[in-house]
């Protein structure tokens, strides 16, 4: 009987439990432009007040330049309305070019913008702007999420800005492989020790993940295999997989805690492991619990591995299947 990524994505199925993170993310895709800025804008100077991300490198800076430059330059209500135009998803220059960024460059355009704003060089939200109901209640909902759901909502609201170039034949900006490297906050974890897990594959994939080293990473994997990152379809393929990895993986600390191993009839196993993962975005100051769903293949490779965000920490424990 051969591994479907359909039946694999249903392991241990009782992890996905309804998280606040779709559902806050549901309420603020209901609120108009301008509501969405503001929100936005508030919620991250709010969280600024406890944690702030780390600047980005000079290196990701530069794959943004050229769009910061110009905003710079523009008028302030020529930067509101490039701002409007990325968060309605707009069809414009600015707003196609955004949405070929990875996910950390979008995230560095606009670390930068927010530096800009606080200089006054870019127009900050505009002048006479009233709180509406709709965005309070959004940021109500977003003061119940801890640090790690607050940053995700962030992450995935930036991420979705931009004229969706998922059709488009891929741009020549940013340069393929021009990915920048992030600097790794504290030294990689080495000897990896989960409780209940001794699968090699596991052991491997964490300890080439926190070494940043995605080439041995891939090689545990079968060639049809699949990444599910939180919230998303599935990656399929190596090649995919690496590609991903190199985006959007580097610098991340993984401490995986304990977790269950069933060996399945046909040899296979279904793996979960619960534990702690930081971005080098916040490095050791914000830690987000998750989950890890492995199925192993009779011959000890990885033919899927699901990252799931846990609703909350109780969930780190939480490894049998009902
Ligand atoms: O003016 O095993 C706003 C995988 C607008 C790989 C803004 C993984 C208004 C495999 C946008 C607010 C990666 C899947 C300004 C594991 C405005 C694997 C600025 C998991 C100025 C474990 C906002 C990894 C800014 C995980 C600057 C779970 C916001 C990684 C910045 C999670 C927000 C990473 C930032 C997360 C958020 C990173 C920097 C959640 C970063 C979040």
């Amino acid at each position: 009987m051969s591994l479907t990524i359909q039946s694999a994505q249903s392991i241990f199925s009782n992890t996905q439990v309804p998280s606040l993170i779709p559902a806050t993310i549901a309420l603020f895709d209901q609120l108009n432009v301008d509501d969405q800025l503001a929100y936005l804008w508030y919620a991250y100077t709010e969280m600024g007040k406890t944690i702030t991300p780390a600047a980005p490198g000079a290196a990701r800076l530069q794959l943004a330049e050229s769009l910061l430059t110009q905003i710079k330059q523009m008028s302030p209500e020529e930067q509101t309305k490039v701002m409007r135009d990325l968060a309605s998803r707009a069809d414009t220059p600015i707003s196609r070019s955004y949405g070929f960024f990875s996910v950390n460059t979008k995230l560095a355009f606009w670390y930068e913008l927010g530096e800009l704003m606080k200089q006054g060089v870019v127009a900050p939200i505009p002048v006479g702007y009233q709180m509406s109901p709709g965005v309070k209640l959004v940021l109500e909902e977003t003061q119940k999420l801890d640090q790690g759901q607050q940053i995700t909502v962030l992450r995935n609201t930036v991420v979705n800005m931009g004229f969706d170039t998922s059709e488009l034949a891929p741009s020549s900006y940013p340069k393929a492989g021009a990915e920048p490297a992030f600097q790794r906050t504290t030294p990689a974890i080495s000897s990896v020790k989960i409780d209940g897990i001794t699968e090699p594959a596991v052991l491997g994939y964490i300890e080439a993940m926190n070494a940043d080293d995605f080439d041995a990473a891939i090689a545990l994997f079968t060639p049809d295999g699949a990444l599910q990152p939180p919230f998303q379809k599935p990656i399929v393929g190596t090649q995919a997989i690496s590609k991903y990895m190199r985006e959007e993986a580097q610098g991340l600390n993984m401490m995986p805690q304990k977790g269950i191993c069933e060996v399945q009839g046909d040899g296979s196993k279904q793996l979960k492991i619960t534990g702690v993962v930081q971005t080098p975005w916040f490095g050791v100051n914000v830690g987000m619990n998750i989950a890890w769903r492995f199925l192993i293949n009779p011959q000890g490779k990885i033919f899927f591995v699901a990252i799931d965000m846990l609703a909350s920490p109780q969930e780190l424990l939480q490894l049998t299947r009902v």
